[in-house]
C-alpha cells in the first residue's frame, strides 16, 4: 500500500500523495455530514451528550426557514448537521428518506475551492446532478454549493466557502444553548464507508474513479473478510491528497446472512454504514463515551491473549484496552487502535468507528475476523443472522 506519511486533517493542502488519482476535483477535506432524522431536536441532545459535540448553528422557524429544521454540531474539524422535515415542506424528499431508511446520512459534503467547477467536472464525467451550483449570501459573505448523487439516496454536496466567514452557512444563526457538555476528543473524519448491493462494489468504486478522480487504495476480498459464517468484500477509494477516503462494501456469499445484507434490508438499500472519527487518545475518548451512554461492540477476552504476538510492543496498557474492548492492528508504517459502536438508531444500520492512528494508515485488517464475529453475535441476538 502507498505511503501516507503525515496525513492529518489539520493542515489542509492540495499536495498529491496518490499519483494515480486525477486532479480535476481538488478536495480540501470533509465539510459536513448531514443526517435526516425524525426528531432533530432530540438527536442533537444525543450527539452532544453521548458523542461530545458542541452547539454551533440553527435554522428553523425562528430564522425564517419553514420547510425543515436543522441543528449544526461541531467537535474540532467535524461538523454534523441534523435535519428534520416540517409539515409545510413542498419537497417530500426528507420525509421519504426517513420513511425509507430511518435516521441516517443523506449528505457527505466535501470542501472545495470551486463548487461550480466541481459540479461541471463531475457531471460531465457522468455523475447525476443533485443540486446545480447555487449561491447563498448573508452579511458574512457568500457560499456556493453544488451536488451530485452517489450510491442509494446518498449525495455529495460541494461547498465553496472561501468568500464566507460566517458560522456555518447563510440562513443559519448561532445556536446558543445552556447545555454544553464537554467534548470527548474527537478530531476529524478519517473515512466514511458505504454499503452497496450485490456485485455493485465495482460499479461504485469505478464511479469514484471516473467521476471524482479517486484511486483505489486497498481491496479486501471475501477471503480477507470472512468468518466461518459470513463474508463481504471492500474496496477503499481515496482522493489525491488522501484526506477523503471512502471504503465501499458489498455482501459476499456465506453460510449465513452477512452484516451487509442485514444493513441493506433494514436500510432499504445502499447507504452510509459507518463514520470513522479520529482521536489522539482513544482510551480517554472511549472511557468518556462509555460513561455517557454509547454502546460499543466487544470482542471475546481471548482476543487479548494473543494480540501482542500479532502487533508487538505498544504504548498502551493491555488491561485497559481489554477493559474497554479496543482493538489493535499493525502495518509496515505503525499501528492503529479502533473500536466500533453498536448501531446508533433502532435499525441495525449506521454506526461509528473511533480510531487512533499511530503511524498505520490501513484499516485494521488483522481485526476483521474478531470484529465480524462480534457483529455476528449481535445479529444472532437480533435474529437476523
Ligand atoms: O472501514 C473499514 O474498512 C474498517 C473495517 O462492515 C470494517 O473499519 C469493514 C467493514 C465493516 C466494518 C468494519
Ligand atoms: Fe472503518
Amino acid at each position: 500500500m502507498q505511503k501516507l506519511k503525515n496525513i492529518q486533517n489539520f493542515d489542509y493542502g492540495l499536495e498529491k500523495i496518490f499519483p494515480e488519482a486525477d486532479d480535476f476535483l481538488p478536495l480540501l477535506g470533509t465539510d459536513y455530514v448531514e443526517l435526516y432524522v425524525g426528531n432533530a431536536k432530540q438527536a442533537a441532545v444525543y450527539y452532544k451528550t453521548a458523542f461530545g459535540f458542541q452547539s454551533l448553528a440553527y435554522a428553523g422557524l425562528e430564522t425564517g426557514l419553514t420547510d425543515r429544521t436543522s441543528y449544526v454540531l461541531v467537535q474540532d474539524k467535524i461538523r454534523l448537521v441534523l435535519t428534520t422535515p416540517m409539515p409545510n415542506s413542498k419537497n417530500n424528499e426528507i420525509f421519504e428518506h426517513i420513511e425509507k431508511h430511518g435516521d441516517g446520512v443523506k449528505v457527505v459534503a466535501l470542501w472545495v475551492e470551486d463548487a461550480t467547477k466541481a459540479w461541471e467536472e463531475t457531471t460531465k464525467r457522468g455523475a447525476k446532478s443533485f443540486l446545480k451550483p447555487t449561491k447563498e449570501s448573508d452579511e458574512n459573505g457568500e457560499v456556493i454549493r453544488s451536488g451530485i448523487h452517489t450510491y442509494g439516496d446518498t449525495v455529495h454536496i460541494f461547498v465553496e466557502r472561501k468568500n464566507y466567514n460566517g458560522l456555518f452557512l447563510p440562513k443559519f444563526e448561532k445556536w446558543e444553548s445552556i447545555y454544553n457538555p464537554t467534548d470527548v476528543g474527537l478530531k476529524y473524519i478519517d473515512h466514511m464507508v458505504g454499503n452497496v448491493g450485490w456485485n455493485e462494489m465495482n460499479v461504485w468504486s469505478e464511479f469514484y474513479r471516473k467521476t471524482m478522480g479517486f484511486a483505489n487504495l486497498i481491496t479486501f476480498d471475501d477471503k480477507d473478510i470472512s468468518t466461518q459464517f459470513t463474508a463481504l468484500m471492500s474496496k477503499v477509494m481515496t482522493n489525491g491528497n488522501g484526506r477523503v477516503k471512502f471504503p465501499i462494501n458489498e455482501p459476499a456469499e456465506g453460510l449465513k446472512k452477512s452484516q451487509i445484507e442485514e444493513y441493506l434490508e433494514f436500510n432499504n438499500g445502499p447507504g452510509v454504514q459507518h463514520i470513522a472519527v479520529a482521536t489522539n487518545n482513544i482510551l480517554e475518548t472511549v472511557k468518556a463515551m462509555t460513561k455517557r451512554g454509547v454502546e460499543f461492540l466487544y470482542v471475546p477476552g481471548s482476543y487479548y491473549d494473543t494480540v501482542l504476538d500479532r502487533v508487538g510492543e505498544i504504548d498502551e496498557n493491555l488491561a485497559e484496552l481489554k477493559d474497554l474492548g479496543i482493538l489493535v492492528d499493525r502495518d509496515d508504517e505503525g499501528y492503529l487502535l479502533q473500536i466500533f459502536t453498536k448501531p446508533v438508531s433502532d435499525r441495525p444500520t449506521l454506526f461509528f468507528e473511533i480510531i487512533q492512528r499511530k503511524g498505520a494508515q490501513s484499516f485494521g485488517k488483522g481485526n476483521f475476523k474478531a470484529l465480524f464475529e462480534s457483529i455476528e453475535a449481535e445479529q444472532e441476538r437480533r435474529g437476523t443472522l
